[in-house]
């Protein structure tokens, strides 16, 4: 400590002159006294994900320091903003602080400190990205990573075009009416793609909506996603939901929710049934930016926290939560900066680079199963197509910037160029690839579309064991109002 001090008091010394030359002399006191508060605040390091910084005394101890000496020299009563007197106690030799000195709080020991400090709302940096390709397809110079093997890596390509294609399919099939609404990937198929590449099958997802890639790459068929879409006999939800609204028991997938972020603290609570199951597998939780501002989200991650529940949480954050731009969504360094206030280890990805969502995520899971406790990873991707079909994003966002992540940040292009380049994917085996499996979604949508729907009674069906008295009286009445007006009714619901 007495290093510190006397470092300091040189540190003061040499700050003194600058401060005299002070470029507006006749700025009051109180106001002088502030920009010094203010310089000290921002020059504090805050903001490291680790925690380090903020916990490290020297840091503390370092900048106190300094200030102690300075409001030693400088600084004996002044005025404040609001004009009141202010004491600075002088320094004598029995009143150091000590750091020592501390508070026995229950959860932690708390440091003393004389410096009325705020932490700063944010940091001088804002957290960088990481990412391993750059946009030409090479590997950045410096850049660790895992690396894919050809098989693993050809799947992940083929399965991003899979889903591209798909989108763009069942996308025209709801705007020829064949089915009631869609919602496409577009742009965030890297993130689906490489995430499902590096977790096993055995972890659970928990998914907002927009990352039916994860099932894909599990197997589940172009024709189960047709049958979900088209609400018909064999879709597992047999018809209740809207399309999009996938689930597969036999895929570790719970079934999709409208309601935003409700999975998040239901992730928590899966999470600790593995851990009591001693499991090797952990819980992944999707969210997008908007889901951030549910309450759902900030319970989610602080039970996951203090369940110490092996949780990963992954933040797509596509710059929009339908026609609300994350600028309103949140005044914090987007969403990663969040983790580390619940005590959540974080990291910032390139959503739009696969081998850097890939290398994240493994990463991630192997911390989470083998640390037992959460992770959030944020991917910073752009949602390129409309929120759904019920939206028209051209009214509230500019066309060249849409266009800009279609084609300069494209996620295909560029993971495409890196497998290129290793020689395991040519222009024939694209075209032919593109071909068969546009053949393979008009036909699962033929399938699809002519199957039966399923009968009137299943929409009371599976939700519970015994049907309660009231869905029975609804049952009732709804089989009476189609007597009455059958001319209104689906004819192809059996009733
Ligand atoms: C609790 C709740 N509030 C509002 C909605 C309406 N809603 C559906 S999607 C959405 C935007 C979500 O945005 P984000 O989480 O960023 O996901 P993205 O669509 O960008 O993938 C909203 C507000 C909802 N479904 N549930
Ligand atoms: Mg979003």
């Amino acid at each position: 400590m007495a290093i510190w001090l006397s470092r300091s008091k040189k540190i003061a010394h040499l700050l003194k002159p600058k401060i005299a030359y002070f470029p507006q002399p006749k700025i009051a006191p109180s106001e002088f006294s502030y920009k010094i508060y203010e310089n000290h605040v921002n020059s504090s390091s805050f903001g490291t994900l680790s925690g380090e910084n903020i916990r490290s005394p020297h840091v503390f101890l370092d900048n106190s320091a300094t200030m102690s000496a300075l409001n030693r020299q400088w600084r004996r009563t002044e005025s404040t903003r609001a004009g009141e007197q202010v004491e600075t106690v002088p320094y004598s030799d029995d009143n150091y602080e000590d750091e020592n000195q501390a508070l026995d709080f229950p959860g932690g020991r708390v440091s003393f400190t004389h410096e009325m400090k705020f932490i700063s709302e944010a940091a001088d940096k804002r957290i960088p990205c990481y990412r391993v390709l750059s946009d030409d397809g090479y590997p950045i110079a410096g850049s660790r990573f895992e690396q894919v093997d050809k098989e693993t890596a050809v799947k992940m390509y083929k399965s991003m075009v899979t889903l591209q294609i798909m989108d763009n399919i069942f996308y025209e099939a709801q705007r020829q009416g064949r089915i009631s609404f869609y919602l496409t990937s577009t742009g965030e198929e890297a993130i689906n793609i490489a995430t499902a590449a590096a977790l096993t099958s055995d972890d659970v997802i928990l998914p907002q909506y927009r990352e039916p890639g994860i099932l894909l790459w599990r197997g589940f068929t172009l024709q189960e996603f047709a049958n979900q879409c088209f609400g018909n006999s064999a879709d597992y939800g047999k018809g209740k939901q809207m399309p999009i609204h996938y689930g597969s028991n036999k895929h570790n997938f719970f079934t999709i929710s409208s309601p935003i972020a409700t999975q998040l603290p239901q992730a928590a609570g899966v999470a600790y049934s593995l851990k009591m199951d001693k499991k090797e597998a952990c819980v992944v939780a999707f969210t997008g930016d908007g889901g951030t501002s549910e309450g759902d989200f900030h319970a989610g991650l602080n039970f996951a926290a203090v369940m110490d529940a092996p949780v990963l949480f992954i933040c797509r954050n596509n710059g929009w939560a339908i026609s609300t731009p994350i600028s309103e969504q949140f005044r914090s360094d987007g969403v990663v900066v969040k983790g580390q206030a619940y005590g959540i280890r974080s990291i910032r990805v390139d959503g739009n680079d696969a081998l850097a969502v890939y290398n994240t995520i493994r990463a991630a899971r192997e911390m989470v199963i083998h640390e037992q406790k959460p992770v959030l990873v944020e991917a910073l991707s752009y949602r390129v197509g409309h929120h759904s079909t019920s939206d028209d994003s051209t009214k509230y966002r500019p066309v060249d910037e849409i266009e800009h992540w279609k084609t300069a940040r494209n996620p295909l292009a560029r993971f495409r160029k890196w497998v290129h380049k290793n020689g395991w994917w040519t222009d024939d085996e694209e075209s032919e690839l593109r071909g068969s499996i546009r053949k393979q979604l008009l036909n699962a949508i033929q399938v699809a579309e002519k199957m039966e729907k399923p009968v009137l009674a299943e929409m009371f069906s599976d939700v519970y064991d015994d049907l309660p008295s009231n869905l029975h009286e609804q049952e009732k009445s709804l089989r009476e109002t189609i007597k009455r007006h059958r001319q209104d009714y689906p004819t192809d619901v059996p009733v």
